[in-house]
Protein backbone atom coordinates (compact mmCIF):
# COMPACT_ATOMS: atom_id res chain seq x y z
CA UNK A 1 0.00 0.00 0.00
CA UNK A 2 2.60 2.37 0.80
CA UNK A 3 4.69 1.69 -1.98
CA UNK A 4 1.31 2.15 -4.53
CA UNK A 5 1.25 5.77 -2.51
CA UNK A 6 4.67 6.29 -3.16
CA UNK A 7 4.55 5.85 -6.94
CA UNK A 8 1.06 7.16 -7.94
CA UNK A 9 2.38 9.77 -5.41
CA UNK A 10 5.91 10.63 -7.69
CA UNK A 11 3.38 10.25 -10.58
CA UNK A 12 0.82 13.04 -8.81
CA UNK A 13 4.19 15.00 -8.26
CA UNK A 14 4.83 15.50 -11.82
CA UNK A 15 0.91 16.04 -12.88
CA UNK A 16 0.16 18.15 -9.46
CA UNK A 17 2.78 19.66 -7.22
CA UNK A 18 -0.73 20.02 -4.92
CA UNK A 19 -1.71 16.21 -5.04
CA UNK A 20 -2.80 14.82 -1.48
CA UNK A 21 -1.38 11.75 -3.04
CA UNK A 22 1.99 13.04 -3.30
CA UNK A 23 4.64 12.07 -0.44
CA UNK A 24 8.27 13.03 -0.02
CA UNK A 25 10.85 9.92 -0.27
CA UNK A 26 11.31 11.33 3.74
CA UNK A 27 7.70 10.87 4.71
CA UNK A 28 7.42 7.45 2.40
CA UNK A 29 10.95 6.20 4.68
CA UNK A 30 9.25 6.94 8.01
CA UNK A 31 5.81 5.47 7.24
CA UNK A 32 7.55 2.71 5.96
CA UNK A 33 9.65 1.82 9.09
CA UNK A 34 6.15 2.03 11.04
CA UNK A 35 4.16 0.11 8.77
CA UNK A 36 7.33 -3.01 8.96
CA UNK A 37 7.43 -2.76 13.05
CA UNK A 38 3.50 -2.99 12.92
CA UNK A 39 3.81 -5.92 10.57
CA UNK A 40 6.32 -8.05 13.33
CA UNK A 41 4.51 -6.91 15.92
CA UNK A 42 1.62 -8.29 14.62
CA UNK A 43 3.14 -11.51 13.79
CA UNK A 44 4.32 -11.34 17.70
CA UNK A 45 0.52 -12.02 18.41
CA UNK A 46 0.46 -15.65 16.78
CA UNK A 47 -1.42 -16.71 13.70
CA UNK A 48 -5.25 -14.92 13.51
CA UNK A 49 -7.69 -17.56 14.52
CA UNK A 50 -10.23 -19.20 11.48
CA UNK A 51 -11.94 -15.90 9.76
CA UNK A 52 -15.45 -16.63 8.52
CA UNK A 53 -17.00 -13.36 7.06
CA UNK A 54 -14.68 -10.74 8.62
CA UNK A 55 -15.65 -12.09 11.96
CA UNK A 56 -14.35 -14.55 14.29
CA UNK A 57 -15.30 -16.31 17.42
CA UNK A 58 -11.51 -15.76 19.48
CA UNK A 59 -11.42 -14.58 22.68
CA UNK A 60 -11.98 -11.49 21.65
CA UNK A 61 -15.65 -12.36 21.31
CA UNK A 62 -17.89 -10.25 23.28
CA UNK A 63 -21.43 -8.45 23.45
CA UNK A 64 -22.30 -4.85 24.44
CA UNK A 65 -26.13 -4.38 25.77
CA UNK A 66 -28.29 -1.24 25.81
CA UNK A 67 -31.62 -0.58 26.87
CA UNK A 68 -34.95 1.48 25.83
CA UNK A 69 -38.05 1.24 27.33
CA UNK A 70 -39.43 -1.99 26.34
CA UNK A 71 -36.02 -3.96 26.37
CA UNK A 72 -32.42 -5.47 25.90
CA UNK A 73 -30.41 -5.21 22.65
CA UNK A 74 -27.36 -7.31 22.61
CA UNK A 75 -25.26 -6.68 20.12
CA UNK A 76 -21.83 -8.57 19.18
CA UNK A 77 -18.49 -7.89 18.31
CA UNK A 78 -16.06 -10.52 16.95
CA UNK A 79 -18.44 -12.61 17.30
CA UNK A 80 -21.14 -14.48 13.97
CA UNK A 81 -23.97 -15.69 15.66
CA UNK A 82 -25.09 -17.52 12.25
CA UNK A 83 -21.67 -19.18 12.83
CA UNK A 84 -23.09 -21.39 15.87
CA UNK A 85 -24.43 -25.04 15.76
CA UNK A 86 -26.67 -23.98 18.28
CA UNK A 87 -27.26 -20.90 21.47
CA UNK A 88 -29.44 -19.95 23.96
CA UNK A 89 -29.77 -16.54 26.07
CA UNK A 90 -30.43 -16.83 30.08
CA UNK A 91 -31.21 -14.29 32.59
CA UNK A 92 -30.05 -15.28 36.06
CA UNK A 93 -29.36 -18.92 34.79
CA UNK A 94 -33.48 -19.01 33.71
CA UNK A 95 -34.13 -19.35 29.47
CA UNK A 96 -35.26 -15.41 28.53
CA UNK A 97 -37.28 -14.76 25.73
CA UNK A 98 -35.58 -13.52 22.55
CA UNK A 99 -36.32 -12.53 19.13
CA UNK A 100 -33.16 -12.32 15.99
CA UNK A 101 -33.11 -8.54 14.77
CA UNK A 102 -32.27 -8.52 11.05
CA UNK A 103 -29.38 -6.95 11.55
CA UNK A 104 -28.21 -10.19 13.64
CA UNK A 105 -28.62 -8.27 17.32
CA UNK A 106 -30.95 -9.72 19.88
CA UNK A 107 -33.75 -8.31 21.58
CA UNK A 108 -34.89 -9.62 25.19
CA UNK A 109 -38.40 -7.85 26.66
CA UNK A 110 -38.14 -6.30 30.06
CA UNK A 111 -40.52 -9.16 31.41
CA UNK A 112 -37.23 -11.47 31.43
CA UNK A 113 -35.15 -8.83 33.25
CA UNK A 114 -36.07 -8.42 36.79
CA UNK A 115 -35.36 -4.84 38.51
CA UNK A 116 -32.01 -4.97 39.83
CA UNK A 117 -28.77 -7.07 39.58
CA UNK A 118 -28.68 -9.44 36.21
CA UNK A 119 -26.54 -11.83 34.97
CA UNK A 120 -27.25 -12.22 31.14
CA UNK A 121 -25.75 -15.05 29.95
CA UNK A 122 -25.27 -16.35 26.12
CA UNK A 123 -24.07 -19.88 25.89
CA UNK A 124 -23.27 -21.50 21.98
CA UNK A 125 -21.90 -24.79 20.57
CA UNK A 126 -19.70 -24.17 17.60
CA UNK A 127 -18.23 -27.39 15.68
CA UNK A 128 -19.07 -29.30 18.66
CA UNK A 129 -17.69 -27.27 21.34
CA UNK A 130 -19.41 -25.10 24.49
CA UNK A 131 -18.61 -21.66 24.98
CA UNK A 132 -20.62 -19.16 26.82
CA UNK A 133 -20.75 -15.01 27.38
CA UNK A 134 -21.45 -13.21 30.40
CA UNK A 135 -22.58 -9.84 31.29
CA UNK A 136 -23.79 -8.17 34.57
CA UNK A 137 -27.29 -5.52 33.25
CA UNK A 138 -28.44 -3.42 36.05
CA UNK A 139 -32.04 -3.07 35.41
CA UNK A 140 -33.14 0.24 37.27
CA UNK A 141 -37.30 0.96 36.26
CA UNK A 142 -38.36 4.37 36.12
CA UNK A 143 -41.45 4.63 37.68
CA UNK A 144 -44.27 7.36 36.36
CA UNK A 145 -46.67 8.24 38.17
CA UNK A 146 -49.74 10.06 38.70
CA UNK A 147 -50.72 12.85 40.66
CA UNK A 148 -54.53 12.26 41.58
CA UNK A 149 -55.20 14.82 44.88
CA UNK A 150 -53.28 17.55 46.30
CA UNK A 151 -53.99 18.76 49.94
CA UNK A 152 -52.85 22.35 51.69
CA UNK A 153 -49.62 21.65 53.83
CA UNK A 154 -48.47 24.41 56.06
CA UNK A 155 -45.29 26.23 54.46
CA UNK A 156 -44.11 26.57 57.85
CA UNK A 157 -43.58 22.98 58.36
CA UNK A 158 -39.69 21.72 57.55
CA UNK A 159 -40.84 17.92 56.91
CA UNK A 160 -38.56 15.54 58.08
CA UNK A 161 -41.19 12.66 58.14
CA UNK A 162 -44.50 11.36 56.70
CA UNK A 163 -46.85 8.34 58.02
CA UNK A 164 -50.46 6.95 57.96
CA UNK A 165 -51.43 5.21 60.73
CA UNK A 166 -53.51 1.93 60.18
CA UNK A 167 -56.51 4.03 60.75
CA UNK A 168 -55.47 6.19 57.97
CA UNK A 169 -54.62 9.52 59.95
CA UNK A 170 -51.46 11.25 59.07
CA UNK A 171 -48.47 11.90 60.98
CA UNK A 172 -45.92 14.38 60.06
CA UNK A 173 -42.81 15.03 62.04
CA UNK A 174 -40.73 18.17 61.45
CA UNK A 175 -37.51 19.67 61.85
CA UNK A 176 -34.81 22.23 63.29
CA UNK A 177 -34.31 23.70 66.53
CA UNK A 178 -36.61 25.16 68.51
CA UNK A 179 -39.29 24.24 65.36
CA UNK A 180 -39.23 20.35 65.74
CA UNK A 181 -42.71 18.98 66.67
CA UNK A 182 -45.21 15.96 65.74
CA UNK A 183 -48.06 16.65 63.99
CA UNK A 184 -51.46 14.76 63.84
CA UNK A 185 -53.90 15.04 61.42
CA UNK A 186 -57.27 14.20 60.62
CA UNK A 187 -58.95 13.97 57.36
CA UNK A 188 -61.58 16.44 56.84
CA UNK A 189 -63.37 16.30 53.69
CA UNK A 190 -61.86 15.13 50.09
CA UNK A 191 -59.11 17.61 50.10
CA UNK A 192 -57.92 18.13 53.74
CA UNK A 193 -56.03 17.19 56.41
CA UNK A 194 -56.57 19.60 59.59
CA UNK A 195 -53.96 19.22 61.99
CA UNK A 196 -55.44 17.91 65.77
CA UNK A 197 -52.84 17.65 67.94
CA UNK A 198 -48.92 18.10 68.35
CA UNK A 199 -46.11 16.80 69.94
CA UNK A 200 -43.77 19.94 70.79
CA UNK A 201 -39.75 18.98 71.42
CA UNK A 202 -37.98 20.81 73.94
CA UNK A 203 -34.38 22.36 73.95
CA UNK A 204 -31.39 21.80 71.15
CA UNK A 205 -33.63 18.52 69.36
CA UNK A 206 -33.96 18.69 65.96
CA UNK A 207 -36.44 16.29 64.66
CA UNK A 208 -36.28 14.10 62.23
CA UNK A 209 -37.93 10.60 60.76
CA UNK A 210 -40.74 9.02 62.76
CA UNK A 211 -41.99 5.19 62.34
CA UNK A 212 -44.57 3.13 64.00
CA UNK A 213 -42.86 0.23 65.89
CA UNK A 214 -46.16 -1.44 67.55
CA UNK A 215 -47.50 0.59 70.12
CA UNK A 216 -44.82 2.87 69.80
CA UNK A 217 -44.53 6.35 68.01
CA UNK A 218 -40.48 6.27 67.63
CA UNK A 219 -38.87 9.78 66.36
CA UNK A 220 -35.09 10.19 65.54
CA UNK A 221 -33.81 13.64 66.21
CA UNK A 222 -30.54 14.68 63.89
CA UNK A 223 -27.66 15.06 65.95
CA UNK A 224 -28.84 15.12 69.50
CA UNK A 225 -27.33 11.27 70.23
CA UNK A 226 -30.87 9.65 71.04
CA UNK A 227 -33.95 8.93 69.91
CA UNK A 228 -37.22 9.59 72.01
CA UNK A 229 -40.42 6.95 71.91
CA UNK A 230 -43.53 7.81 72.58
CA UNK A 231 -47.11 5.69 73.06
CA UNK A 232 -48.48 5.39 70.40
CA UNK A 233 -51.91 6.13 71.35
CA UNK A 234 -51.89 8.46 74.09
CA UNK A 235 -48.82 10.13 72.94
CA UNK A 236 -47.32 10.83 76.28
CA UNK A 237 -42.84 10.28 75.92
CA UNK A 238 -42.30 6.77 77.05
CA UNK A 239 -38.17 7.08 77.05
CA UNK A 240 -35.20 8.25 75.47
CA UNK A 241 -32.69 5.56 73.67
CA UNK A 242 -29.15 6.52 73.05
CA UNK A 243 -28.47 5.91 69.40
CA UNK A 244 -24.40 7.25 68.30
CA UNK A 245 -25.26 7.69 65.00
CA UNK A 246 -27.54 10.70 62.90
CA UNK A 247 -30.94 10.20 62.67
CA UNK A 248 -32.23 10.84 59.23
CA UNK A 249 -35.12 8.60 58.44
CA UNK A 250 -36.85 5.69 59.72
CA UNK A 251 -39.17 2.83 58.78
CA UNK A 252 -40.42 -0.58 59.92
CA UNK A 253 -41.58 -3.18 57.64
CA UNK A 254 -43.39 -5.16 60.74
CA UNK A 255 -40.68 -7.29 61.98
CA UNK A 256 -37.23 -5.05 60.90
CA UNK A 257 -36.92 -1.00 61.64
CA UNK A 258 -34.55 0.90 58.85
CA UNK A 259 -32.88 4.01 59.66
CA UNK A 260 -30.68 6.18 57.50
CA UNK A 261 -27.91 8.47 58.46
CA UNK A 262 -27.18 10.50 55.44
CA UNK A 263 -25.02 7.88 53.63
CA UNK A 264 -25.03 4.94 51.44
CA UNK A 265 -25.73 2.98 54.02
CA UNK A 266 -29.88 1.79 55.81
CA UNK A 267 -29.22 0.15 59.51
CA UNK A 268 -31.14 -2.35 60.76
CA UNK A 269 -31.51 -1.08 64.55
CA UNK A 270 -33.34 -3.15 67.42
CA UNK A 271 -34.67 -0.61 70.12
CA UNK A 272 -36.05 -3.36 72.83
CA UNK A 273 -33.08 -2.58 75.02
CA UNK A 274 -31.69 0.43 77.14
CA UNK A 275 -29.65 2.01 73.98
CA UNK A 276 -30.43 1.96 69.61
CA UNK A 277 -28.63 -1.01 68.38
CA UNK A 278 -27.52 -1.53 65.23
CA UNK A 279 -28.16 -5.17 63.69
CA UNK A 280 -26.65 -4.77 60.59
CA UNK A 281 -25.90 -2.27 57.99
CA UNK A 282 -26.34 -2.45 53.75
CA UNK A 283 -24.69 -0.70 51.73
CA UNK A 284 -26.81 0.76 48.82
CA UNK A 285 -25.66 0.30 45.14
CA UNK A 286 -27.69 1.58 42.30
CA UNK A 287 -26.69 0.96 38.28
CA UNK A 288 -23.80 3.86 38.61
CA UNK A 289 -22.26 1.76 41.96
CA UNK A 290 -22.61 3.08 45.84
CA UNK A 291 -25.35 6.20 46.34
CA UNK A 292 -25.15 8.75 49.06
CA UNK A 293 -27.66 11.02 51.19
CA UNK A 294 -30.09 8.68 51.95
CA UNK A 295 -32.53 10.41 53.78
CA UNK A 296 -36.62 10.18 54.63
CA UNK A 297 -37.88 6.46 53.87
CA UNK A 298 -41.22 4.73 54.25
CA UNK A 299 -41.76 1.01 53.44
CA UNK A 300 -43.97 -0.57 50.87
CA UNK A 301 -44.67 -3.54 49.22
CA UNK A 302 -41.70 -5.18 50.79
CA UNK A 303 -39.68 -2.11 49.41
CA UNK A 304 -38.00 1.28 50.38
CA UNK A 305 -38.80 3.83 49.82
CA UNK A 306 -36.01 6.74 49.76
CA UNK A 307 -35.56 10.16 49.64
CA UNK A 308 -32.14 11.59 48.69
CA UNK A 309 -31.30 14.58 50.01
CA UNK A 310 -30.66 17.35 47.56
CA UNK A 311 -32.18 15.79 44.78
CA UNK A 312 -36.25 15.36 43.44
CA UNK A 313 -36.09 11.73 43.58
CA UNK A 314 -37.12 9.20 45.35
CA UNK A 315 -35.12 5.81 45.26
CA UNK A 316 -37.26 2.19 45.46
CA UNK A 317 -34.50 0.10 47.39
CA UNK A 318 -34.46 -3.72 47.53
CA UNK A 319 -33.27 -3.74 51.50
CA UNK A 320 -32.56 -7.11 50.88
CA UNK A 321 -30.40 -6.92 48.25
CA UNK A 322 -28.88 -3.52 48.75
CA UNK A 323 -30.07 -2.95 45.29
CA UNK A 324 -32.06 0.34 43.85
CA UNK A 325 -34.56 -1.41 41.35
CA UNK A 326 -36.95 1.88 40.47
CA UNK A 327 -36.82 5.87 40.52
CA UNK A 328 -39.07 8.09 40.44
CA UNK A 329 -38.27 11.10 39.43
CA UNK A 330 -40.38 14.27 40.99
CA UNK A 331 -38.78 17.21 39.75
CA UNK A 332 -41.98 18.59 38.03
CA UNK A 333 -43.67 18.45 41.36
CA UNK A 334 -40.26 20.02 42.91
CA UNK A 335 -40.42 22.95 39.50
CA UNK A 336 -44.25 23.58 40.33
CA UNK A 337 -43.73 24.16 44.25
CA UNK A 338 -40.76 26.48 43.22
CA UNK A 339 -43.18 28.39 40.86
CA UNK A 340 -45.14 29.01 43.79
CA UNK A 341 -42.55 29.91 46.49
CA UNK A 342 -39.18 29.77 45.83
CA UNK A 343 -37.63 29.59 49.38
CA UNK A 344 -38.91 26.14 49.57
CA UNK A 345 -36.38 23.28 50.49
CA UNK A 346 -35.98 19.75 49.20
CA UNK A 347 -38.41 17.21 48.67
CA UNK A 348 -38.71 15.29 51.61
CA UNK A 349 -41.44 12.80 53.33
CA UNK A 350 -43.51 10.12 51.91
CA UNK A 351 -46.24 7.83 53.57
CA UNK A 352 -47.71 4.81 52.00
CA UNK A 353 -50.81 4.47 52.46
CA UNK A 354 -52.21 1.13 51.94
CA UNK A 355 -55.94 1.26 51.33
CA UNK A 356 -55.65 2.97 48.04
CA UNK A 357 -52.41 1.85 47.43
CA UNK A 358 -50.78 5.53 46.71
CA UNK A 359 -48.07 7.21 47.96
CA UNK A 360 -48.24 11.13 50.02
CA UNK A 361 -45.57 13.47 49.59
CA UNK A 362 -44.27 16.75 50.32
CA UNK A 363 -40.86 19.04 50.99
CA UNK A 364 -39.48 20.67 53.15
CA UNK A 365 -41.71 23.99 53.47
CA UNK A 366 -43.62 23.28 50.64
CA UNK A 367 -47.18 24.23 49.92
CA UNK A 368 -48.94 21.20 49.25
CA UNK A 369 -48.84 17.61 49.94
CA UNK A 370 -49.42 15.65 46.63
CA UNK A 371 -50.71 11.83 46.18
CA UNK A 372 -49.29 9.92 43.58
CA UNK A 373 -49.84 6.49 42.53
CA UNK A 374 -47.40 5.09 40.56
CA UNK A 375 -47.69 3.84 37.22
CA UNK A 376 -45.47 0.78 37.38
CA UNK A 377 -46.73 -2.11 39.11
CA UNK A 378 -44.41 -3.02 41.98
CA UNK A 379 -43.90 -6.62 42.86
CA UNK A 380 -42.25 -7.57 45.71
CA UNK A 381 -38.93 -9.16 45.73
CA UNK A 382 -39.07 -12.69 45.87
CA1 LIG B 1 -42.29 7.88 55.91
Amino acid sequence: MLFISFFLGRFAYRKNRHSPLFMSFKTFCYFLAIFVSACVFASCKGPIPDDHEGTTEGPEADFYISSNDSGLTLSFSNFNIANTDSFTIQVNKQPAAFRMLPDKLMFIPHDSVPPGRNIINFAYRKNGVNDTLNKVYFHVLNISYKVVNTYPHNRNYFTQGLLFTENGDLVESTGLTGQSRILFYRKTGAKTFKPVDSIVNQGQEFGEGIAIVGHQLVQLLWQNGYIRIYDKSTRKHLRNLEYAREGWGICNDGNIIYTSDGSGYIHQIDISGDKVNILKSIQISDENGLIQHINELEFANGLIFANIWQTAMVYVIDPRAGLVIGKIDLSSLAMKEMQMNNTIDVLNGIAYNPSKNTYLLTGKNWGFFYEIQLEENLVTPQ
